[in-house]
């Protein structure tokens, strides 16, 4: 299988989030796209390519151009008000409640204030790197998505960092900034006028894809991942978002309950690729998160090992073909193994 990975990632080099008012170390690090990196390139069955440059217009064709326009200025304004930081934080949010009854809110004109205006959590920071590896993520998932779609290959891997399934429309967070999955998969509709489905197995659910194709028709998510009732994003992800408008059935929800295990979450599995098959995508995009491992700082799942050959294969036995894009999990000293054994699974190679 061919890996498209590029070394720019690293410049999204941030060192801090804040959990529940506590200033933590961050999860989402530049190690993790390493250490997925150095298990594939070990393996034979894998082939490392580097990703070509897709410009704007692809990311333009999901989201809002001001949130873009936004991120590429985002760390020189801030930094230029705040010169003594090395990571941008916001100091308030707009939260819709703000404003209730009056003309919608505006961005401010500072860099300070505008960085609460276009993120929607308190886990994303960004550095002077970000925008530039925000970029080349996009490039390696429009890379990957290219050697399926026009290669012929049956299956591609996107080693994306930063993640993307966090980020709507017009907003970034969840570590995410760029959602690369969902503009893999716009891009795809547009050039090839097919249907697509985005199938999300990250632990978290990936409410910025739902929400980027939640009227659309020709765009299936389909998403597992711990119930939204106690788990992060909170706010989206339930079982009765169903999509809206011409799009009503093309949005399918599992939520999960805590310490969720390799049987149970193979059969949420098989339920997810059956809706996915009904549906009749000509590509799948998976977003890929091994953050369901039982290991994992931020999930609480109870996956081991054994689950993610068995979850690659149950998704390619679709016979479709396939974009695996990666998005979350953060047990660093099992994380290259963990991707690997899914990307094998889905290849057909033995475990
Ligand atoms: N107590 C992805 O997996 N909140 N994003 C962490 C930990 C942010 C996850 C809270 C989680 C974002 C791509
Ligand atoms: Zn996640």
């Amino acid at each position: 299988m061919q890996v498209v990975y590029s070394p720019e990632h690293a410049r999204h080099d941030a060192e801090h989030e804040a959990n529940f008012g506590q200033r933590v170390g961050l999860y989402e690090l530049p190690i993790r796209a390493e250490e997925i990196r150095a298990a594939l390139a070990a393996d034979d069955d894998f082939t490392l390519v580097a990703p070509t440059e897709h410009g704007l217009d692809p990311i333009l064709a999901v989201h809002d151009p001001d949130l873009v326009a936004y991120l590429e200025v985002a760390w020189r304004d801030f930094h230029a008000e705040a010169p003594d930081e090395r990571e941008a934080f916001p100091d308030s949010y707009l939260h819709p409640a703000l404003r209730e009854g009056m003309q919608p809110g505006r961005a401010p004109a500072t860099g300070k204030g505008r960085i609460g205006y276009w993120s929607w959590d308190t886990a994303t920071p960004l550095v002077e790197g970000t925008y530039a590896a925000a970029r080349a993520a996009v490039d390696v998932a429009l890379t990957a998505a290219s050697l399926v779609v026009d290669g012929g290959a049956p299956s591609a891997y996107a080693l994306c960092r930063p993640p993307g399934h966090h980020a709507p429309r017009a907003a970034f967070g969840g570590y995410c900034f760029f959602n690369n999955a969902a503009i893999a998969a716009e891009w795809t509709v547009r050039s090839r006028q097919v249907k697509v489905t985005v199938l999300d197995v990250d632990y978290h659910h990936g409410n910025g894809i739902q929400q980027i194709f939640y009227n659309r028709p020709d765009v299936q998510y389909v998403s597992l991942h711990g119930d939204p009732d106690r788990a992060y994003p909170y706010f989206v992800g339930f079982a009765d978002e169903m999509g809206a408008g011409k799009g009503l059935g093309t949005n399918l929800n599992l939520p999960l309950p805590e310490k969720c295990d390799d049987e149970r979450y193979l059969t949420e599995l098989e339920r997810a690729v059956d809706a996915v098959d009904r549906f009749d995508p000509a590509l799948v995009v998976v977003s890929l998160g091994v953050d369901t491992y039982g290991q994992d700082p931020i999930g609480d799942f109870a996956l081991t090992r054994d689950s993610y050959p068995a979850a690659g294969a149950a998704v390619a036995a679709l016979g479709r073909p396939m974009l695996i894009v990666q998005e979350g999990g953060y047990y660093v000293p099992a994380l290259g193994q963990n991707v690997r054994s899914w990307l094998r699974g889905a290849a057909g190679l033995p475990a």
